[in-house]
């Protein structure tokens, strides 16, 4: 199936499965501490977070599922604690001020890829309009894929951050998530979920796919917040 297979009754499927080797292998670097320098920064003081090494290409990490997501199927909720839930269809995504954001990468598997030039929606207009209820704290996100991870809504609720359309000018590509994925430029890249679909306010944190395998809960990639212990 070519990469513009998206059209069709069934608007999602899923190509290839989990790559099972590949979770193992980082949940025991996470066990080991693998890739730990020991040491910490802060983004004024240097641009490459501890640890880190540039790329200019822009590697593709997932669970190996890439499902095709049609614009037409592309649902954005936005719901749980908050007084005015969410639920957008991709016209009604694509009919909000598109903005523009331009920021580094920074993933836990020790690659950073700096001024990466993002189109798309404002998370905190999004936000803003679900109205979040006094006792949100956290928030749960969920992809097409399966994928889940956790923020505390904090980080969500941040200018730089961005509900991605576009990359360089064009459409995000089904690999890297397209046609909708959330970028949260200040943590490591795994908090940025491709082909997301859900993002939902609770109370409590509810930890994710990586979070429930050693990954640090929060993940500042100037505090080498990569494992949890
Ligand atoms: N839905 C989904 N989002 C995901 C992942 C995933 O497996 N599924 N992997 C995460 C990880 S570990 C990284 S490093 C980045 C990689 O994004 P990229 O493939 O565009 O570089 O996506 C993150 N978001
Ligand atoms: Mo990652």
């Amino acid at each position: 199936m070519g990469p513009e297979a998206t059209s069709g009754a069934s608007q999602e499927a899923a190509q290839g499965g989990i790559k099972e080797k590949l979770v193992r292998t980082k949940e025991r670097w996470a066990g080991e501490g693998r890739l730990l320098t020991g040491m910490t920064s802060t983004p004024d003081r240097d641009r490459l977070p501890p640890g880190q090494r540039l790329v200019t290409d822009w590697p593709v990490l997932d669970l190996g599922i890439q499902p095709a997501v049609a614009e037409a199927a592309a649902r954005l909720d936005i719901d749980g604690l908050v007084e005015n839930p969410l639920s957008l269809s991709w016209a009604e995504l694509m009919a909000l001020p598109q903005e523009e954001r331009r920021n580094d990468i920074h993933c836990v598997t020790q690659w950073s890829r700096y001024d990466n030039d993002w189109r798309g929606i404002s998370i905190t207009a999004l936000l803003a309009q679900a109205r979040p209820r006094r006792e949100a704290a956290f928030v749960t996100m969920e992809s097409h894929d399966g994928y889940t991870t956790n923020l505390p809504l904090a980080d969500l609720d941040r200018p730089e951050n961005l509900l991605a359309t576009h990359w360089e000018g064009k459409p995000l590509t089904r690999q890297h998530g397209g046609p909708l994925r959330l970028v949260v430029p200040h943590l490591y890249f795994w908090k940025s979920p491709k082909w997301i679909r859900r993002i939902s306010l609770i109370a409590q944190d509810r930890p994710g796919f990586w979070e429930v395998r050693g990954y640090h809960d929060r993940g500042d990639p100037w505090l080498e917040q990569r494992y949890s212990a």
